[in-house]
């Protein structure tokens, strides 16, 4: 299969940059938690005809003619999405996680309304009422916290629910290493009269594959991302529960006019129809196996980096991801550990860490997961392997420090990414992290880069 053959023809510059991001993926360890290789299908749908159809409305009650055959593609993505999560109503149409989320705003609150979600350096979403989000902005938002362990304090949740009284709770995050106590925001929520809704964007493919438990019974509605552990296209999906119609009859009728035509216009059809691809790839036995390992790899990577002496948030992890806490070498470490490790072959990305002492952009943790990798065929030794090379990495960069002052700082970054360039020990782990890389092909259907 020729690599992009139209493209290759039309616009060199283009092709030539899309080529190189191929060689990347496939050159590089990829740990950033949240991305992952979908199938050739779900890469065939999104370059597909589909994204030439405009389909405002929903199946059956269009607002433009010819959707015979997206009407055909949104039910099955609807209908898989029903049956593999056990929810009675689901939109596929969220462009992603955010405008999602903020479709549960628009059906549920009223600007000004109080709504509860776990603090951004706690693991939270932006979209959880962040302050920099609109969600911060348009609503009174009251975050819940992790305690000093990094497991979620509950005893707070409830505290601030039954003295706040929020119109929605959220319950999930984009940094948190544990499974989520459902039940108990289930509980919150029944006693508070809030709506609960679980962003389970990070951990949905563990969730259908039955490695994470499912919110399905606790909560009111369920959003998720389709392109992270669910390994589709990027996209999100919006779920109403029974508990939720239980509640609100007209739950699905406000979450889908929310979404269209609320915040949306036409929705991508070529991206619904990867999701119904990748809806179809997770009820199959062979992703269950693919869930279990991706745990299997991080509970692996986060011994191996733990034997090593790295602090882990939590000391280690339920699911696909690990949070380094790097302040026992000082604060805002983790642009230099992101970018050692880059120039090492292995691709992270810095993270707040609970109560960190610097800031988002320049935070004190190193977010790694092992979705990713797992699709390419990793396991626990070569989990071992990797924890090796980070901590190689980190012993590395840790003498670097970031200073206060703004011109300082970039004159130090400066000079670290030329040491960086220089440094013959991140040189040789590059060289095996390459050799790793080239053990486990990616997509060789398409061919030499
Ligand atoms: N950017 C996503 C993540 O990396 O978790 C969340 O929006």
């Amino acid at each position: 299969m020729d690599f992009l053959p139209n493209i290759a023809r039309t616009d060199k510059t283009l092709f030539d940059a899309m080529k190189s991001e191929l060689k990347r993926q496939r050159s590089y360890i990829e740990m950033i938690p949240s991305e992952n290789f979908t199938s050739l299908a779900v890469l065939e749908a999104n370059g597909s005809v589909l994204t030439n159809k405009y389909s405002e409305g929903y199946p059956g009650k269009r607002y433009y003619g010819g959707n015979q055959f997206i009407d055909v593609v949104e039910d099955l993505a609807r209908e898989r999405a029903k049956k593999l999560f056990g929810v009675p109503n689901v939109n596929v149409q969220p462009y992603s996680g955010s405008p999602a989320n903020f479709a549960v705003y628009s059906a549920l609150c009223k600007p000004g309304d109080v709504i509860m979600g776990q603090n951004l350096q706690d693991g939270g979403h932006l979209t959880h009422g962040f302050t920099a989000s609109m969600t911060g902005q348009f609503f009174k938002s009251v975050p819940y916290h992790v305690k000093p362990d990094g497991y979620l304090d509950i005893d707070e949740v409830r505290r601030l629910a039954v003295a706040n009284k929020p119109k929605l709770i959220w319950v999930g995050s984009t940094a948190y290493t544990r499974e989520f106590p459902f039940e108990e925001f289930g509980e919150i929520a029944d006693e508070t009269g809030a709506y609960l809704a679980a962003d389970t964007s990070h951990i949905s493919g563990l969730i259908v594959a039955g490695v994470h438990k499912s919110p399905v019974e606790y909560v009111h509605i369920v959003t998720t991302t389709t392109h992270k552990t669910l390994r589709g296209p990027r996209g999100a999906m919006i779920m109403v529960t029974d508990k939720g119609l239980k509640k609100d009859p007209e739950l699905a009728d406000k979450i889908d006019k929310a979404v269209f035509p609320g915040l949306q216009g036409g929705p991508h059809d070529n991206a619904v129809a990867g999701i119904a691809i990748a809806l179809d790839e997770a009820s199959k036995p062979a992703f269950k196996e693919y869930a279990k390992q991706i745990v299997k790899n991080a509970k692996a990577l986060a011994e191996g980096l733990s034997k090593r002496g790295l602090k882990l948030v939590t000391g280690g992890t339920e699911n696909h991801m690990i949070l380094i806490d790097l302040t026992p070498f000082g604060k805002g470490k983790g642009i230099f550990v992101q970018e050692g490790l880059d120039a090492a072959g292995i691709v992270v990305n810095k993270n707040t860490i609970p109560q960190d002492p610097s800031s988002p952009f320049y935070p004190s943790g190193i977010r790694l997961g092992t979705p990713a990798m797992t699709t390419r065929g990793l396991k626990e030794p070569e989990m071992e392997q990797i924890a090796g090379f980070i901590s190689e990495v980190v012993e590395q960069v840790k003498g670097y420090d970031l200073p206060e002052d703004k011109e300082q700082r970039s004159e130090a970054l400066k000079k670290f990414r030329k040491d960086l360039a220089a440094n013959k020990a991140i040189a040789s782990i590059r060289e095996r992290t390459l050799a790793l890389c080239s053990r486990f092909p990616l997509y060789p259907e398409l061919g030499n880069t």
